[in-house]
């Protein structure tokens, strides 16, 4: 007979690399995962979740989702294999850790891991082992080095100001963000803030999502912020519009930067940025009239050669503003620092005998098919670099290397996975206990997991204690339980308010707002560090933001081989890669302009190749004035497919940022031209 089991609703975290850190009720029946839907008592998403997660039950239950480890027994990359159990894949696992460390050495391991999973323990899960075992060790860079890098030369650890300030601001500036799509809780503060008035600008190379809604779109030239930034400074000054007496008061090292300004020309700063003085003169005026005005920087700007300097010019233009003063409706965010704590108790740096070789995410390519000596073991968990990774053609010659041994920790069989020589099926968030906080909001929660896990799916905690103890290590790290690390972890945080309660046993899945949240207070004040103008650097960099030159944007070789400028910031219905499975054969679209498209003769609704000296992808011309002459535009990290092409990071650099060694997604060089009389993809010559 059938029974009937009561639904419950149980509190979870959205544990994707987003800023919004959703609070998710999970309705549970029997164990199952029926319904999701936002939680209303999270203070900052309030009850709203996005489309992508609202059924992410289905990829928890889905075809693809990865039920039982497996080993290969096709071809590299033909996704045949087959079944083995838990204990022969943990054997197998620890086996040839131990056979690779002694016959080349640790450093012939390279454990590759992101963010699939933001959640402080299993992020970091894999760390004690690996620094046990001595391997190299990827540098994160992936996502947000350069920003980072650009905020603290200048800000040093003080935080972002909250979201929620931006409620009652008269002038909000998107810069480089697309709020709608990536940080979409933000839009209810900026809608609020409308209804009473305020204006919205929006600063991006396209017309995005959110400068669809703005009053005010600056289509900056890619790379070109620092122009646009320094420009409304340089026009602030020119007209005496400067508080000097709260910089004297609150900052260091304005003089440098405004003595640099009086000898920059307007001719260099259109060039950089491709905006007419008029245009600056009238944001500049803009800004100057709207004292609370909050600022919402995005990672996307700094994702090119120039992506520091952007950022840095922002928060110096930011600093010049008084904006981080503190009164009503005056913020600057990149990302919100709310809590800090000693990553020490989850990654064990201790462990490790020695230093151990260095590899930059970025340069995957390189590690796999150039680096001596050789990687002969990739590890990869929470992370698909073969979609993800810039310059994906080599990522993808070194995962065919037949010597290469690469195990893949997956939920679904991802383009990465598919190389692999074994599979290990991974839970999801809604199977693991964890803490999460946010880089966009000021909360924390501890959630229990929601279901048991689903098949054999181990967590990555659970998964390298299994290793480890396979490999005969029961040291404190490998011994420990999930609670114990948790509770180690959060006795290191900063940031916990005076009510904050903690039981791992039973984590009450409250949300906390952090205490460096700042309200009314100055930035200097309240963290007693100065806005510093001229920054303490490394030789070779500006200890001032200044104009430069794009790397492989101005290189005049590439410009006359591949006229067109190429940039692919995310999907409104992807996380980076993760979802992917559910676009199958979906090659996505890229904008061209009219005149581009008159130009290269392109259709609308064509399907065109996309073409540099790294390789050559598939996708839908869009023909939309939304891009800018000479930019093209691919929104999303649609996987690879074998027979049609491989994804659209093969054509991005294994070329770092500025400062922050990031990559440098939003700047190549392409050539394009119709698919046309080439019946597939691979027809089409080098
Ligand atoms: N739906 C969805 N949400 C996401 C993600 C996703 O893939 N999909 N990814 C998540 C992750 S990991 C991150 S790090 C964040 C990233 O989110 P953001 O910080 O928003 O960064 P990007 O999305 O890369 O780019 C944002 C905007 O920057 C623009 N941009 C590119 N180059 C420049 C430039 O030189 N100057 C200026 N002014 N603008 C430029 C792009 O056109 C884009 O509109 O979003 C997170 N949220
Ligand atoms: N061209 C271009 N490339 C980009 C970007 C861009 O804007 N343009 N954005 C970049 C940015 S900002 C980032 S952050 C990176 C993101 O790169 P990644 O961190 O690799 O992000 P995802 O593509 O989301 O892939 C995460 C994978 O982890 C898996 N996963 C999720 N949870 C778990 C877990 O608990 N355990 C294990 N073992 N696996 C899990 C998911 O199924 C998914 O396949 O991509 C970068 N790549
Ligand atoms: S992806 Fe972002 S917006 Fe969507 S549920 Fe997760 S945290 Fe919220
Ligand atoms: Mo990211």
């Amino acid at each position: 007979m059938k029974q009937n089991f009561p639904a419950e609703y149980k509190k979870t975290v959205c544990p994707l690399d987003c800023p919004d850190s959703c609070g998710i009720l999970a309705k549970v029946v029997d164990n199952r995962v029926v319904s999701l839907k936002g939680d209303p008592d999270h203070g900052y998403t309030n009850g709203v979740i996005c489309r992508k997660m609202r059924s992410y039950n289905e990829r928890v239950y889905g075809k693809d989702r990865l039920l039982y480890p497996m080993v290969r027994t096709g071809a590299k990359g033909a996704g045949e294999f087959r079944r083995i159990s838990m204990r022969e894949a943990i054997a197998l696992f620890a086996a040839k850790l131990k056979e690779t460390k002694e016959q080349f050495g640790g450093e012939a391991i390279l454990p590759f891991q992101y963010a699939g999973n933001m959640g402080v323990l299993n992020r970091n899960a894999g760390y004690g082992l690996y620094n046990k075992l001595g391997t190299s060790r990827i540098i994160e860079t992936i996502c947000s080095a350069a920003a980072g890098e650009g905020w603290s030369l200048h800000c040093s650890s003080i935080p972002g100001s909250p979201p929620e300030v931006a409620e009652v601001s008269s002038l909000i500036v998107a810069w480089g963000i697309n709020v709608r799509v990536s940080n979409m809780h933000f839009w209810q503060y900026i809608s609020k803030a409308r209804k009473n008035g305020a204006q919205l600008v929006v600063i991006d190379p396209y017309r995005n999502e959110t400068a669809r809604s703005s009053d005010l779109h600056l289509k900056v030239l890619p790379g070109g912020d620092s122009g646009l930034a320094l420009g409304v400074l340089k026009f602030l000054l020119e007209e005496e519009k400067i508080d000097r007496q709260m910089l004297v008061e609150q900052t260091t090292g304005f003089a440098e930067l405004e003595a640099y300004l009086q000898k920059e020309s307007w001719h260099q700063i259109y060039k950089v940025c491709g905006l007419e003085k008029e245009v600056i003169a009238s944001f500049a005026s803009l800004l100057k009239d709207n004292p609370a005005t909050f600022i919402r920087i995005g990672i996307g700007l700094s994702r090119n050669s120039r992506g520091g300097m952007s950022v840095r010019a922002i928060v110096c233009l930011a600093a010049a503003l008084g904006l981080f003063s503190g009164q009503t409706g005056q913020g600057v965010l990149l990302s919100s620092k709310a809590y800090t704590g000693d990553t020490d108790r989850l990654r064990f740096p201790e462990l490790a005998e020695k230093e151990t070789r260095l590899v930059n995410m970025a340069h995957l390519g390189h590690a796999l098919t150039t680096l001596e000596p050789p990687v002969k073991l990739l590890s990869v968990y929470s992370s698909n670099p073969l979609t993800v990774a810039p310059d994906s053609g080599m990522v993808r010659n070194g995962l065919m290397r037949e010597d290469l041994f690469t195990i893949v920790h997956e939920q679904v069989m991802t383009p990465t996975a598919r190389y692999a020589d074994l599979v290990i099926p991974a839970t999801t968030f809604l199977e693991n206990k964890d803490l999460y906080t946010g880089y966009g909001h000021f909360y924390l929660g501890c959630v229990d997991r929601v279901i048991e896990p689903v098949g054999e799916a181990v967590s990555n905690f659970d998964l390298y204690q299994l290793v480890a103890r396979e490999l005969g290590y029961i040291d404190a790290p490998f011994s420990q339980t999930v609670e114990q690390r948790l509770s180690e972890y959060v006795s290191t945080m900063e940031g916990l308010p005076e009510n904050f309660e903690f039981d791992p046993d039973n984590p009450d899945g409250r949300w906390y707002q952090s205490s460096r949240q700042r309200v009314g207070q100055s930035a200097m004040e309240m963290f007693q560090v100065p806005f510093r103008f001229s920054a303490h650097v490394k030789q070779g960099i500006s200890s001032i933001p200044c104009l430069s030159e794009g790397d492989e944007f101005d290189d005049k070789d590439l410009c006359s081989r591949f006229p067109l400028k190429l940039i692919i910031p995310p999907h409104a219905d992807m996380l980076n890669s993760t979802f992917g499975e559910r676009y199958s054969g979906n090659v996505g679209e890229v904008l061209i302009h009219p005149d581009d498209a008159d130009k290269y003769t392109i259709s609308d609704g064509e399907k065109v190749i996309l073409q540099n000296f790294r390789g050559k992808t598939v996708r839908c011309a869009k023909v939309s004035s939304d891009t800018q002459p000479g930019l093209l535009v691919a929104e999303g990290l649609y996987w690879q497919s074998d027979d049609q092409s491989p994804g659209i990071n093969v054509l991005t650099s294994q070329k770092t940022t500025d400062i922050g060694a990031g990559p440098t997604f939003h700047e190549s060089r392409v050539a394009i031209r119709q698919l046309g009389e080439f019946q597939s993809f691979r027809e089409v010559p080098e």
